[in-house]
């Protein structure tokens, strides 16, 4: 089992820190991680993806606002469910 598979399979236990190491994505710039626990990531585009406390890909609104941990606001800007899924169904096969 390599090491990014083990972060996988930790994500349910260890929530915040190991969903935020599981997307390898090459599209993916920046994720940030949000103050309910969840994470957002930023594609090269300017998109956006969210991703909740558990690991799982989920759909928030275009233009919604959120919260960053560091207490920042930033808006959402599209919402890349499949492009998240699809990203992580592909390294979960690797
Ligand atoms: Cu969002």
């Amino acid at each position: 089992m390599s090491i990014r598979k083990s972060l996988v399979a930790f994500g349910l236990a260890t929530v915040a820190l190991s969903s935020f190491a599981a997307t390898g994505d090459a599209e993916i710039v920046q994720s940030t991680p949000l103050q309910d626990g969840s994470v957002m990531h930023h594609y090269k585009d300017g998109k956006m993806a969210m991703e909740d406390k558990f690991g799982r890909v989920t759909s928030m609104k275009d233009g919604v606002k959120m919260e960053t941990r560091d207490g920042k606001v930033i808006v959402m800007s599209g919402n890349e469910v499949a492009r998240l899924f699809m990203g992580k169904f592909k390294e979960t096969r690797n």
